[in-house]
């Protein structure tokens, strides 16, 4: 394996809190319950499909101004609880990850469904560590799409199958193992099934394991 593209959001960085905060705030507005188990449906999946399925839980339908005014307000209130980020919402042991291949100068990538990824990344301190960030400002086929993947590898100058994906969504392994990649998954074992292997968190990757996938 030459080439490691993480993902951000429930990677990296627990945004995914964030998220269901701000859609949380939108949803009790409508009068949709909405729950932390339907957050789960929304991890990866871009802000305008996550707002489409509110509304179909909701049975609304609406005009093209009103839903524009909703995306833009619940970014808006996403965007008040990132300004407050620094680097103590790093996820436990991602420097460490990170620190080794970057001792090893293996080239990295972040892979986003995301139009906030870069500054996140720049306000939690880890922009460095990245030769390339693929965001959602420049996909146009979200995951489980492999594009988002693709076009990291390809600006790592890295073949797909050389690649490493990171992943906490269900969304994001498929998207991983369409691409032909080695697919990690950073969660629960039974969402993230897919995956070549899972693991809770960081804290359970060793150096041992980041050995072996340099290996590979
Ligand atoms: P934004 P990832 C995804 O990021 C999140 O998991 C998902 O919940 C969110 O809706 C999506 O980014 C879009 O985020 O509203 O900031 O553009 O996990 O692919 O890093
Ligand atoms: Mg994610």
């Amino acid at each position: 394996m030459k080439g490691f593209i993480f993902d951000l959001d429930g990677v990296i960085v627990d945004t995914a809190r964030y998220h269901y905060l701000a859609w949380k705030h939108l949803a009790d507005q409508l009068g949709i319950p909405f729950t932390e188990a339907d957050n789960e449906r929304f991890k990866g999946v871009s802000r305008r499909r996550c707002l489409e399925i509110l509304l179909e839980m909701g049975g609304l339908q609406v005009p093209g101004e009103q839903f524009e005014a909703w995306l833009l307000e619940k970014n808006e209130d996403y965007l008040s609880y990132i300004s407050k980020m620094d680097a103590s919402e790093i996820l436990p042991e991602v420097p460490r990850v990170l620190e080794f291949l970057r001792e090893r100068d293996v080239p990295m990538a972040l892979g986003s469904a995301s139009k906030n990824a870069r500054p996140i990344l720049e306000k939690v301190g880890l922009a460095s560590y990245f030769r390339t960030v693929v965001d959602g400002n420049e996909v146009v086929k979200a995951k489980p799409d492999p594009q988002v993947f693709l076009m990291a590898a390809d600006r790592l100058g890295v073949a797909p199958a050389e690649c490493v994906v990171f992943e906490d969504a269900q969304a994001g392994i498929a998207a991983a193992n369409a691409a032909g990649m080695y697919s990690i998954g950073i969660g629960d074992a039974a969402v993230l099934g897919e995956a070549d292997r899972v693991f809770r968190d960081f804290t359970e990757i060793r150096p041992g394991f980041m050995e072996h996938l340099l290996q590979l």
